[in-house]
């Protein structure tokens, strides 16, 4: 290890401006000689790559899953070296088999095995209710098992995004009461929110070279972490404080959500002013930087409009970060309106606007809404990935129920649906003798359709693109009555 580098608060706050020389240096110093053991909690799309490459950096790892009848089957699968994560995930089933068959991984659901280790992650799921409140009760089971087994030494580890202030107020007085410790090392446990930027479809990758940012109740707890995550992380690791590091996380996500409303809201405009969204963010994100001064004027970075916002992080995200404020802000600033919510009920809106879309569509072919069938492609909230958390196509299908129309739904990935919607695994059969298609998710296996082949199968010819995957000029030639997010009709 290059220089011991001091990183509490307020050597953080010294720290922040230019955040200390990541320490990695291609080497895996934190390593020890003596093995060090790590618990991770909840084997899902955080905790199992976590696991796989810190096992194959060195450590023991144990994986802690509950035995549930949704996903008790991970514990068995992930101990015989097989990957429950479907879709497409480079590297992590090839480093899954390698780690278990070196003896490196395994997986319980006996808390017990926390007392034989050094660190504890903690990678549960924390939903928001309908209300938008933070729904803890994962977070909390866990924090009080893992109290049971903390010994003075032991650093417990929040990788799951929580609201701003929970690490101080929620975790860290269930851990003190189930452990009868003080949080604080070197005397008590250490405890430290260190957030996950992962994403399906590049797990490991996004570990292994996104920055990592440690935000420690005290220096050793943070520098400690810190060289853990040295041990997998490429891109750089930074410490600071848990407060700031929740609201990083928060803001982080809300960030790239405020942005999909920006292109969300222009697109909506586009379509009343008859011209193409994506020709406009073109032009908008061709604006050069200015190279005299880059960080002066940066790049616009428009991002895509489309069918709705899904997944575990940015429908929620939001949410925890106005939650924390909510509740734990000292003195509010009141401001007249919030960009960040307003972006949540925009994104939130995208896929009635969808419906609009194919109701304007069926009219226009002199059909209801009612009583149509509709070909729904795309259950997967990301392309090519079986992840359906708060798919915007559940949205868009409660929308078609209200307006009384029939549909069928199809996924290349996804083939049970916790919402109990029936996937039809045969893309010819969901097509069949519908009244439109409706693309919700832009997988690679809707790449190929092309107007002959709808034409035998569709009883309307119409399509309604939700990711600008379909060529309108080619569909239209053919016959096809066509709309698209942001896609506005020559006026
Ligand atoms: N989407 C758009 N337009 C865009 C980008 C995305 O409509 O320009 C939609 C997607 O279709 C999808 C949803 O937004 O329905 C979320 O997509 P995503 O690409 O943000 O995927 P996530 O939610 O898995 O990943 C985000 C990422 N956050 C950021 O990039 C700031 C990822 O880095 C985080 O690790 C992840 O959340 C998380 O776990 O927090």
């Amino acid at each position: 290890m290059k220089s011991k580098t001091k990183v509490n608060g307020d050597v953080a706050k010294r720290l922040r401006p230019g955040f200390a020389k990541p320490l990695f240096d291609g080497s895996n110093p934190s390593v020890a000689s003596t093995t060090k053991k790590i618990a991770i909690i909840g084997m899902g799309y955080v905790g199992i790559p976590a696991a796989v490459l810190l096992a194959d950096a060195g450590y023991d790892v144990v994986g802690i899953q509950r035995s549930s009848k949704r996903s008790g089957w991970k514990i068995d699968w992930l101990n015989e070296g097989r990957c429950p994560i479907g879709g497409k995930e480079p590297e992590l089933p090839e480093l899954l088999k390698k780690v278990v068959s070196e003896n490196k991984f395994q997986v319980t659901e006996d808390f017990a095995v926390v007392k034989d280790t050094d660190f504890i992650l903690i990678d549960v799921q924390t939903p928001t209710d309908n209300k938008h409140v933070p729904q803890y009760e994962s977070l909390k089971e866990v924090c009080h098992q893992i109290g049971k087994f903390l010994a003075p030494g032991k650093i417990v580890i929040i990788e799951s995004t929580v609201a701003p202030g929970t690490t101080e107020h929620l975790v860290k007085p269930i851990l003190e009461e189930a452990s009868g410790l003080k949080a604080g090392l070197p005397n008590g446990f250490g405890l430290c929110f260190s957030y996950e930027r992962v994403m399906v479809g590049r797990l490991i990758h996004n570990i292994r070279e996104y920055p990592k940012i440690v935000g420690g109740i005290d220096e050793e707890s943070t520098r400690l972490a810190m060289a853990m995550y040295q041990s997998i992380v490429r891109g750089g690791v930074y410490g600071t404080d848990p407060m700031t590091a929740e609201i990083s996380k928060t803001v982080e996500n809300a960030y790239r959500d405020v942005q999909i409303a920006f292109a969300n809201e222009v697109a909506l405009l586009c379509e009343s002013l008859g011209t193409d969204v994506y020709e406009v963010r073109k032009f908008v994100n061709g604006l050069p930087n200015d190279p005299s001064s880059p960080a002066a004027n940066p790049i616009r970075n428009m991002h895509f409009p489309g069918a709705g916002v899904g997944g575990h992080c940015l429908p929620k995200d939001t949410w925890l970060l106005m939650h924390g404020y909510n509740k734990y802000a000292s003195a509010k600033n009141h401001y007249p309106s919030s960009i960040l919510t307003d972006a949540r009920y925009l994104n939130e809106w995208m896929p009635v606007h969808m419906a609009d879309l194919l109701d304007e569509a069926l009219s226009e072919a002199n059909k209801e809404i009612k009583n149509s069938m509709i070909a729904v492609l795309g259950y997967a909230f990301l392309e090519n990935s079986d992840d359906s958390r708060n798919t915007p196509t559940v949205l868009f299908l409660k929308e078609l129920e209200k307006r009384g129309a029939k549909y069928k739904i199809h996924d290349p990935y996804i083939r049970d649906t916790e919402d109990g919607y029936q996937i039809e695994p045969n893309l010819d059969t969901a097509l069949k003798d519908c009244d439109a298609l409706v693309l919700i998710t832009k997988h690679d296996a809707y790449k190929s359709i092309t107007p002959e082949r709808l034409r035998n199968l569709l009883r309307t010819k119409i399509i309604i693109d939700g990711r600008n995957l379909f060529d309108p000029a080619m569909f239209t030639a053919a016959g096809f009555i066509f709309r698209g997010v942001g896609k506005g009709k020559k006026l």
